[in-house]
């Protein structure tokens, strides 16, 4: 492989946060969409990866280079590029922390977007491969549920009600407490860009990431939360502006 591949899913804020990463670094790649269950057989004989579990974000490129981990993309964005490091040694501790809140914020959101697939007949056709023509994705739609029933089992997915995420947005409501618009840890670094996309479990961004698609925009939101964290919101807000290059998949 002569190139650098991202394989991701442009809904998930996990394949945002390194595609983030990438970004801001310029570090050049092909991105590529990946459909659970149908994509999965081509990742593993590129990633080398023939038993054991396969996850995207997945980073592919020459030399067997073979990264299936949203923060260990990032690691690898630094050692490439040339920007400020996101993962700067004296913070890292404080960064893994806010990585795990974004973990929880993530899965509550995947919770989410399982449930609205199997409900909604629009995002089970956004959720079919991309490069299939729309009639035929109606026509599939309902095969889409084969997809997340097969992510709910992998992933161990029970609900996750709005009160459950209470707790990790008042510890991002705290950190920018008085200084609504600055990075968490008094410089930008991955700590900003895994919280900020993660917060797309509350709702997503107006434009951000560019992979999501308009009905699962809508399935992601969680509006009744949104209303009493409109000051977090307005900080994720302001670190896409601000930190999230335009060429980037965001
Ligand atoms: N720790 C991983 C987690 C990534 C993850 O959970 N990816 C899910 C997103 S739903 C995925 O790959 N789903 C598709 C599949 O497993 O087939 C990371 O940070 O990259």
């Amino acid at each position: 492989m002569k190139e650098l591949v991202l394989v991701g899913e442009g809904f998930s804020p996990w394949t945002a946060k390194a595609r983030w990463a990438l970004a801001h670094h310029g570090i050049a790649h092909r991105y590529e969409e990946y459909t659970p269950i149908v994509s999965e057989p081509w990742l593993r004989v590129r990633a080398r990866r023939m038993s054991g579990r396969v996850s995207v974000p997945h980073l592919l490129g020459p030399n067997g280079l073979s990264i299936g981990d949203s923060f260990a993309i990032a690691q690898e964005a630094d050692a490439r590029g040339e920007g400020a490091p996101l993962l700067p040694p004296e913070l890292l501790e404080a960064i893994g922390d806010w990585n795990e809140l974004s973990e929880r914020l993530m899965r509550a959101g995947r919770s989410q977007i399982l449930a609205r697939t199997e409900e909604s007949r629009e995002v089970q056709i956004e959720s079919l491969p991309p490069h299939m023509p729309r009639a035929l994705r109606a026509i599939f739609a309902p095969s889409a549920r084969l997809g997340t029933a097969y992510i709910r089992k992998k992933y161990g997915v029970s609900p996750v009600p709005d009160e459950a995420l209470e707790e990790d947005l008042a510890a991002v409501r705290a950190a920018i407490a008085g200084r609504p618009i600055e990075p968490l840890l008094g410089r930008f670094t991955l700590a900003d860009v895994a919280v900020a996309t993660a917060l797309q479990a509350v709702r997503p961004h107006r434009t951000a990431p560019v992979g999501l698609l308009p009905a699962q925009r809508e399935a992601w939101a969680r509006p009744e939360l949104a209303a009493r964290w409109e000051d977090v919101l307005a900080w994720r807000d302001a670190m896409i502006d601000r930190h999230l290059p335009a060429s980037s998949g965001g």
